[in-house]
């Protein structure tokens, strides 16, 4: 019997002995809608009231179990009926409830499942609290409800990490009753059969209390997630919540939840980090593409197998490509072999795969110095050494080995792809993939169009990166493409500040106390300043004279001061420490150099580099979007979010513009125009959008 409500997204089903099935219906997954919080309600009200109806299994269509509270309501005013009170709901009912999970059931939806009597899942299912990714905490009893289930500390760990926990473990911990093989329906049905026969119902997760924790293991973690929250509030809001699970009855623990939840969903930083959430999603649609078909690619091939090259190979082959890698040399590619050989070694250091399984993915790979064993290549990703004929070379080498539709794409960072492209027969096949360092784990990856680039070239590119699993942004042609542009321009701001009054540990104290995870010029010497000071090189002769040069770096350089790796840069450090140390010496090169130049002291306060830092971003940004190098400001923000520590909490520059306002914004560059000269021009855009009271997010409207 079927007893559908309408255009619900919810129906309930009666079936022989007494079981209902309550079904959601709400694609892509499941989100909780208003009308699926109403059809949830309703059900559960007529659950209570048939006499026929035992007992229900709560399973959903499609792909997954409910993935949450619909995030497009979340910001907005709440609609009743509120998820808290739905849940209290099922909760409450007298007649057993059993959430049959699938797919991924997150946040709202792994609540509803807690407000159930019984959890069974199939094998694949994941289970988590992801909700302090988007700002928030669970605010449907996540945090008071989790730690009577699991304990203070996995409840603490669980929500902080955001993690989604495969069957495996939830079955260890209790976080599932049972897994089920098989048709999951069906033995959801079975399974509560049994417990009807069995005739006891488990008191409700609600009325349980918190089991015993170790408060030494639990401040440990406290101490870690504080560390790492770095100015972001839910994660610690969060444990302020679980914490409360102990030392206040269910109720109350409520309350304070749904108040800490409403204040932080009404928050900039839960804004931005939604903005965050959705823009890793827009990235993927690239206007345009849609009726494009993507060639099929299978097999691809790495030329280079340094430190970027191997790091790609790995990407590819963990995203279950055919990989061939192809080094000049016999000792070139042992090297390479032996590098890709570490990165598994790594993953089985980390517990993350056997040493067999690190076996068998090297011995996956195809290795060769031959250029004629690409002939079956989809697709060749060039990461050899930055320069343009040598480059320009390879390719054509190449383009006569492999197929006519074979794509050739490069790993340069800044050089000109159109003029790489130019020399070839087939320069429509050729696209950019910048990857980030270490490429198997950073998420960006930056696809370069150029001029010449066939369309269905581009569709593949962005199949593949999706394939990788990463967030692949579109960008144009130009010096450093999105993200190195905007690096570059605000790498000469932190160089200026030292010449303008503050010292390099003000610098990174400001940068740090802004989100970002290390100072810049900290990760400078991480990184290295010897290809930083090639490119200055390279650059210099082709600076207009009338721009601002700071002499401070290259002057490191010439003292061999390289970075971390010769013992100190613009920092030093102790033998064997990569903890950075102020150092005299570079105190007294920068002193130096304003003596020399005459620069006056501007007095930067902290709040001052910040603002600078972030309308330097704002104004290349701007120019960016006039020269169509970066598709829309989203796709900017979601480059630096993911490629350059941006703090994710605060969405990126283009979002920050507009929580700033552009007004501002271009005051405090007329200040920088004024200071700084050539070189420092407010992009028209950019004052044409703050003199019509535009916003950022009207771009392209
Ligand atoms: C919460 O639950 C708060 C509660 O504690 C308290 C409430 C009072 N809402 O990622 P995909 C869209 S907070 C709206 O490409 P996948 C997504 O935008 C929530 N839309 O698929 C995309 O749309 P489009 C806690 C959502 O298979 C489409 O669905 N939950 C939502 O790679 C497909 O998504 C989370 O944080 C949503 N909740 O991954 C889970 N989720 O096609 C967030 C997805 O137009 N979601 N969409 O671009 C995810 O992590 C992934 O989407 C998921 C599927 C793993 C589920």
């Amino acid at each position: 019997m079927q007893q559908d409500q309408g255009q619900s997204p919810i129906s309930l089903r009666k079936q022989e002995g007494g079981i209902a099935v309550l079904l959601v219906n709400n694609p892509p997954v499941n989100a909780l809608s208003q009308a699926v919080r109403q059809g949830l309600s309703d059900a559960v009200t007529q659950i209570e009231s048939d006499d026929d109806i035992k007992g229900a299994v709560l399973h959903c269509e499609g792909r997954t179990f409910i993935a949450g509270a619909d995030i497009k309501e979340l910001g907005k005013p709440p609609l009743a009926p509120f998820l808290p009170d739905v849940i209290a709901a099922l909760d409450q009912c007298s007649k057993p409830l059993v959430a049959a999970l699938h797919g991924t059931a997150l946040g709202g939806g792994f609540e509803v499942a807690m407000g159930c009597h019984y959890r069974v899942a199939s094998p694949s299912a994941k289970v988590g609290l992801p909700e302090v990714r988007l700002g928030i905490i669970p605010g449907a009893g996540g945090t008071q409800r989790l730690p009577r289930l699991v304990g203070l500390e996995k409840a603490a760990d669980i929500i902080t990490s955001c993690r989604q926990v495969k069957m495996e473990e939830a079955a260890k911990i209790g976080l599932v009753d049972a897994v089920l093989k098989g048709d999951l329906l069906k033995e959801a049905c079975a399974f509560l059969e049994s417990k009807l026969a069995e005739g006891e119902t488990p008191l409700s997760i609600s009325k349980r209390s918190v089991p015993d924790w170790d408060e030494e293991a639990l401040s440990a973690l406290e101490a870690k997630v504080k560390k790492r929250a770095r100015g972001q509030l839910s994660p610690v809001k969060a444990l302020e919540s679980v914490h409360n699970s102990a030392n206040m009855p269910f109720e109350e623990g409520m309350k304070a939840e749904r108040a800490m939840f409403l204040e932080l969903a009404a928050s900039d930083q839960a804004a931005a980090l939604r903005h965050s959430f959705f823009g890793e999603r827009i990235v993927a649609k690239v206007p345009g593409l849609e009726d494009v078909k993507a060639r099929s690619v299978e097999n691809v091939a790495i030329i280079g197998a340094g430190t970027m090259g191997s790091g790609i190979a790995v990407a590819f082959a963990d995203a279950g490509y055919q990989l061939t890698v192809l080094e000049m040399s016999r000792e070139g590619l042992e090297r390479g072999r032996d590098r890709i050989a570490g990165i598994y070694q790594g993953a089985v250091k980390r517990g993350k795969m056997s040493q067999e399984q690190a076996d068998a993915k090297v011995a996956s790979f195809t290795f060769t110095t031959d250029m004629s064993d690409l002939n079956n290549a989809d697709l060749v990703v060039e990461a050899v050494f930055e320069d343009m004929q040598v480059k320009k070379d390879l390719l054509t080498n190449l383009e006569a080995v492999v197929s006519q539709d074979c794509i050739l794409a490069t790993n340069t960072s800044y050089l000109d792809i159109d003029e790489m492209a130019s020399v070839l027969k087939r320069p429509d096949n050729v696209i950019g993939l910048h990857f980030f360092s270490p490429a198997n784990i950073m998420k960006l990856l930056e696809i370069v169009n150029t001029d010449k680039t066939a369309q269905d070239v581009l569709a593949t590119a962005v199949a593949v990166g999706k394939r990788l699993r990463k967030i692949a942004v579109v960008a144009g042609v130009c010096d450093g493409f999105i993200g190195n542009r905007i690096w570059a321009k605000n790498r000469q701001l932190l160089e200026f500040f030292l010449e303008d009054g503050a010292s390099v540990e003000e610098v990174d104290k400001a940068m740090l106390e802004f989100g970002f995870p290390m100072g810049p010029y900290a990760v400078f010497d991480l990184s290295g300043l010897d290809i930083a000071w090639a490119q200055r090189k390279r650059k210099k002769p082709l600076m207009d004279a009338a721009e601002r040069y700071v002499d401070i770096p290259d002057r490191l350089c010439e003292m061999d001061r390289l970075g971390l790796k010769a013992g100190k840069g613009w920092y030093r450090y102790e033998e064997g420490s990569r903890k950075p140390q102020p150092d005299e010496e570079v105190a007294k090169v920068i002193a130096e150099e304003r003596e020399r130049k005459q620069c006056k002291d501007l007095h930067l306060t902290t709040a001052d580099i910040q603002d600078r830092v972030l309308a330097g971003m704002i104004n290349e940004g701007f120019k960016i979007l006039q020269e169509g190098i970066a598709l829309r400001p989203v796709d900017i923000d979601m480059v630096l979010l993911n490629g350059y520590g941006y703090p994710v909490w605060r969405g990126g520059p283009m979002h920050e513009a507009d929580r700033i306002g552009l007004d501002r914004i271009v005051a405090i560059l007329q200040d920088m125009q004024s200071q700084y000269g050539k070189g420092w021009e407010i992009a028209p855009a950019l004052k044409d959008y703050a003199g019509q009271g535009k916003k950022v997010a009207d771009w392209g409207k």
